[in-house]
């Protein structure tokens, strides 16, 4: 993106592309109350009101459709330029006539990926943080998600990141001054100090990295995934839980081979929840691949749900046996075939849905208190956490270099690191990899 000129006038469809009573497109930059003008033929335009008009092809003149225009005159826009709304009816032949039209026109040219906000950014309307939070918005589609987005959007985790930041720069400040009188000793009470006011940040720090991933959780969704022997009713339960047919039932042993994924919404948490191949040994080389995903799957769970045959129950299988353990929530299934005796697990069947209120509530139980304990996360994606860990060791670096001039660039290097997260540092590379994860026209 970084070729595109900010000098050009951007325009995009703002609303999904379809069928709809409105649409909106939107314009950005100095060419765009021009374009306004040109369009609705009106000389004079008050900034922030809705001007009902006709819009005409400036080739042809004739009406491309009837609707509203709004000018958000710079720097009191969005973007911080000169910003311009055209409210027309969603019509797929209205839409695709006026992004010709704007194409044609001196000046203008399509939006890229993520360019609005973008520009935001470039002007200081928000910083990266807020950014991140406003497209987590769009996405968001459980209530704890939104939550934390406009958490995010409106600020609250980037004051966390801007006060670490201020801290490493006053202690930055504070030992630069020695630097400019070579000749004095550091008293060794301003050294401890500072050595104290390290160690207070890296606390901080790894307070803000101890946090189960739970701000990344809250974006992608906690993972459940269902384990055990083959033909102990793990896709049976995935379908009962998806109330729909996701996963093939058979009573043939090693039907499921991939992984199969589907997203629920509990308490307003995004939950992926998975269905895996049966664990047992296999010669079968697509089964074996099946197995292998399933234990990785395992291994990348927050909750297990590791299920046992109620037909052979209180007989356990080894391999889903090895899998019991804090992570886990132990399921007999099948329990309206056999009545053994009762172990104290939770008992379900998929034919008469005992037990899956209960299974349902303890899960709820397990995923409020994934995400309910302690203070909501500073990190809500792994950039954040890659460069608070980076911060975190250029600050232990800092304590062990003897020279002044060393000590100073290490503390230099951790504030950059922080910088980068809320974007205080300007560098090329992170804001492509932000950006360009928008969608156009935003
Ligand atoms: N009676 C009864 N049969 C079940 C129940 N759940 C699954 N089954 C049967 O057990 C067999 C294996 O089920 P499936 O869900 O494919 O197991 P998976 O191999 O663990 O995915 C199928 O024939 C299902 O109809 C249940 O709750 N009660
Ligand atoms: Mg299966």
């Amino acid at each position: 993106m970084g070729f595109m000129s900010s000098a050009d006038t951007i325009f995009a469809l703002a609303t999904p592309p379809g069928k709809s009573g409105v649409s909106v497109l939107r314009l950005s930059g100095s060419h765009a109350l021009a374009a306004l003008k040109q369009l609705t033929r009106l000389t004079d335009i008050t900034p922030r009101h809705a001007h009902f008009v006709s819009f005409h092809d400036p080739e042809s003149k004739l009406i491309i459709d009837r609707g509203l225009g709004l000018y958000f005159q710079a720097p009191h826009s969005f973007t911080s330029e000169d910003v311009v709304e055209l409210q027309l009816h969603g019509s797929l032949a209205v839409i695709r006539q006026m992004l010709g039209i704007l194409g044609a026109m001196d000046g203008l040219r399509p939006a890229e990926p993520g360019e609005f906000t973008r520009r935001a950014f470039i002007n200081g309307k928000m910083d990266l943080m807020e950014a991140e939070g406003l497209a987590d918005l769009i996405d968001a589609e459980t209530t704890e998600q939104k939550s934390q987005a406009m958490r995010q959007m409106q600020g609250e985790l980037s004051v966390f990141y801007e006060d670490l930041r201020t801290r490493i720069i006053k202690s930055l400040a504070h030992l630069e001054a020695y630097i400019d009188f070579p000749d004095e000793e550091i008293p060794d009470a301003v050294l401890a100090q500072l050595e104290d006011e390290i160690v207070s940040l890296q606390t901080i720090i790894r307070e803000g990295l101890h946090d189960n991933n739970r701000g990344e959780r809250l974006r992608d969704g906690i993972n459940v995934v269902i384990l055990g022997a083959p033909n102990a009713g793990k896709s049976s339960l995935l379908n009962t839980l998806a109330r729909r047919d996701a996963a093939i039932v058979s009573h043939k042993a090693g039907t499921t081979r991939d992984a199969i994924e589907i997203h629920m919404d509990i308490c307003g948490y995004p939950v992926v929840l998975v269905d895996t191949a049966g664990l047992r040994d296999s010669d079968e080389d697509i089964e074996a691949e099946g197995i292998r995903r399933a234990r990785a799957r395992a291994e990348a769970a927050d909750i297990k749900l590791v299920l046992f045959d109620g037909s052979k129950w209180p007989e356990m299988d080894e391999a889903s046996r090895g899998l019991i353990d804090e992570k886990s929530i132990t399921l007999v299934t099948k329990c309206d075939t056999a009545k053994h005796a009762d172990t104290g697990e939770l008992r379900i069947s998929t034919k008469t849905g005992e037990g899956i209120e209960e299974l349902l509530k303890t899960l709820e139980g397990r995923i409020v208190g994934f995400f309910g304990c302690g203070q909501a996360p500073f990190i809500t994606r792994n950039r954040h956490r890659a460069q608070l860990i980076q911060a975190f060791d250029y600050l232990e670096k800092s304590k062990y270099q003897p020279a002044l001039e060393l000590k100073c660039e290490e503390l230099r290097l951790a504030a950059q690191a922080v910088g980068k997260i809320t974007g205080k540092i300007q560098v090329d590379d992170v804001l492509d990899v932000v950006f360009s994860s928008f969608c156009i026209g935003k």
